[in-house]
């Protein structure tokens, strides 16, 4: 990839410019990065799936070596010391010759507990960053994941380098062919499992390594948020169709959700009119906006739908002031993206961390930072028929709004999101989803 490795440097300067901010915070000489270890399943002798530390990736696209650790001070060129065990059980990972290697000092390591020797003597003046801290303590560092340095980092985290964007475009391209894929495999009436089983092939990707556990939902399913099942037998009819599911590349996440209708249904019309809602919010998502108000922004919109496909029986306006939209639409309209699927760094007001929560009324906003240029996000409004929470609104007041029979037409479709994913530049929003042909 000749791009990629075009693009690499600038991403190492940028990396180094912030760890150096952050250890001058910190008042320490470097990072001691540890990409994770193997973690064994109870009184068993397997292992969990292995998942990098995203601190780790960061750096380079490293992301099913264990015991690797990186050594950086924002200086100096960093050190790498890359597990390569002698093991006839496991496959060993190659010597690094891509195009990030030439940017390391390269130690091999055979042994993991033989670490110690190749890292930094004076343990006082470096912090570990990792998930094990009993390994960093009986390596002797006392600085492990301090706050302030990772306050830093995961604001900062927020603005992407091009070697970033391309690397998110990528995981795009492919979550693009899984996903039409996917919506043929449902057109052929397969079950959940086959649909998913389409989807890695034409992503490439196991169920271990997509960012996150594919939602393959048909029928009511599509009510249930987090659908993690993926039924083996197709239902006797298959209506309706929710797939929200990502890849990703060198690390970094996709993350799109798309819905379909067999029927010639208002459930059809209404995912159409989702679609609407998706690309007006994204319109509005430019540097300056508060995050937050594109939540609102949606609360409004799918009041408005809600009054225009008769469920309530009110005019838009009061769908919202009688605050019934929560019950069709209990998320967040959308969150970071990048090394992480939900990306840090979404409830502070600065790279010290300073807390800046989700309002009291939508509690589940996974961000209220300004939109700033380099960020990328997700924008996701969906509108469900979830039987409980419809259940308990038919035990207030404001059920007699409320055409109970029209719902009742639109339960056996389970739920409508429409999620795209969007990089915010200075003058324009690039979608990575919709540049790709998926409408
Ligand atoms: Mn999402």
């Amino acid at each position: 990839m000749q791009t990629l490795s075009a693009l690499y440097p600038a991403h190492l300067d940028t990396l180094q410019a912030r760890t150096r901010q952050a250890l001058e915070r910190e008042g320490i000489d470097g990072l001691v990065i540890h990409s994770g270890q193997a973690k064994r399943l109870f009184l068993d002798d397997n292992d969990y799936p292995f998942k990098v530390n995203p601190h780790f990736k960061a750096w380079l696209p490293v992301i099913d070596n264990p015991n690797c650790w990186l050594i950086v001070n924002g200086v100096d060129k960093p050190t790498l010391i890359f597990y390569r065990p002698k093991d006839f059980w496991h496959k060993v990972p190659p010597e690094p010759s891509a195009f990030w290697a030439e940017h390391f000092n390269i130690v091999l390591l055979a042994q993991a507990d033989a670490v110690e020797k190749h890292l930094p003597y004076d343990k006082a003046r470096y912090a570990y960053i990792g998930e094990y801290l009993e390994v960093a303590r009986a390596l002797g560092f006392d600085l492990v994941n301090p706050d302030r340095v990772l306050h830093y980092l995961h604001y900062h985290r927020a603005y992407k380098t091009d070697y970033e964007l391309a690397c998110m475009r990528e995981a795009n391209r492919l979550a693009v062919a899984g996903h039409r894929a996917a919506a043929e495999a449902f057109e052929q009436g397969l079950s959940e499992f086959d649909i998913n089983l389409a989807y890695a092939r034409a992503t490439r990707l196991n169920n271990n390594e997509v960012p996150y556990g594919s939602i393959v939902a048909l029928n009511e399913n599509a009510a249930i948020l987090h659908y993690m099942q993926h039924e083996a037998v197709a239902p006797q009819t298959s209506r309706s169709f929710l797939i929200d599911a990502g890849a990703q590349f060198h690390g970094y996440a996709a993350d799109i959700t798309r819905t379909y209708c067999r029927d010639e249904h208002p459930f059809a019309d209404l995912i159409q009119s989702m679609h609407g809602v998706t690309l007006s919010l994204i319109e509005q998502l430019k540097p300056g906006v508060d995050y937050g108000d594109i939540h609102v922004d949606a609360h409004r919109q799918i009041a408005n739908l809600l009054s225009e496909y008769g469920i309530v029986n009110l005019s838009g306006e009061d769908t919202l002031a009688e605050g019934i939209v929560k019950t069709f639409f209990p998320h967040g309209i959308g969150h970071f993206l990048g090394l992480q699927v939900h990306d840090v760094a979404g409830h502070v007001a600065d790279d010290r961390g300073t807390p800046k929560p989700p309002p009291a009324d939508h509690p589940f906003l996974r961000t209220t930072r300004q939109v700033e240029a380099g960020q990328v996000f997700t924008i996701e409004p969906g509108l469900y028929f979830i039987d409980s929470l419809l259940a308990d609104l038919k035990g207030t007041e404001q059920s007699r709004f409320i055409n109970w029979d029209v719902i009742d037409s639109f339960r056996p479709y389970g739920g409508i999101r429409i999620e795209d994913n969007i990089v915010v530049h200075r003058d324009r929003n690039e979608n990575m989803t919709r540049d790709l042909g998926l409408n």
